[in-house]
């Protein structure tokens, strides 16, 4: 082949590797991350049962499950969301928390295995 023709092929190849690794890059899941609920002695147990419902969508039976893991066992997910997800459901826990003057803790960490 002609040296026009190999540099040309090479450049089509280049953009062709190019394209398929941003298809790869957009295809690649986002990172995972848990939010966390913690116990206190305080925080009345059907607040808790009301934020798990209104802040995480859980029906009422399964917000009663996890309230009562976190009671026993001090700390229970509420859910896995990306970060900016995760992140935003944390700060309004915390501000319903804070309007009601209750000391509920709520913090977001890596999923394990994500
Ligand atoms: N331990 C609290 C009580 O006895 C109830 C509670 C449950 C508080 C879960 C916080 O994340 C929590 N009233």
């Amino acid at each position: 082949m002609e040296t026009t023709s190999i540099v040309m092929v090479t450049q089509i190849e280049n953009q062709r590797d190019t394209v398929l690794d941003r298809r790869a890059a957009k295809l690649a899941p986002p990172p995972m991350y848990q939010v966390v609920l913690l116990n206190d002695d305080y925080t009345p147990m059907d607040f808790v049962v009301g934020v798990l419902q209104r802040i995480f969508g859980k029906n009422e039976d399964e917000a009663a499950r996890i309230m009562l893991k976190v009671h026993h066992e001090g700390r229970g997910v509420c859910g896995v969301y990306p970060r900016d997800i995760a992140a935003t459901r944390v700060e309004m826990v915390r501000q319903l928390a804070h309007a009601r003057q209750h000391p509920l803790q709520c913090v977001m960490e890596p999923a394990p295995d994500s």
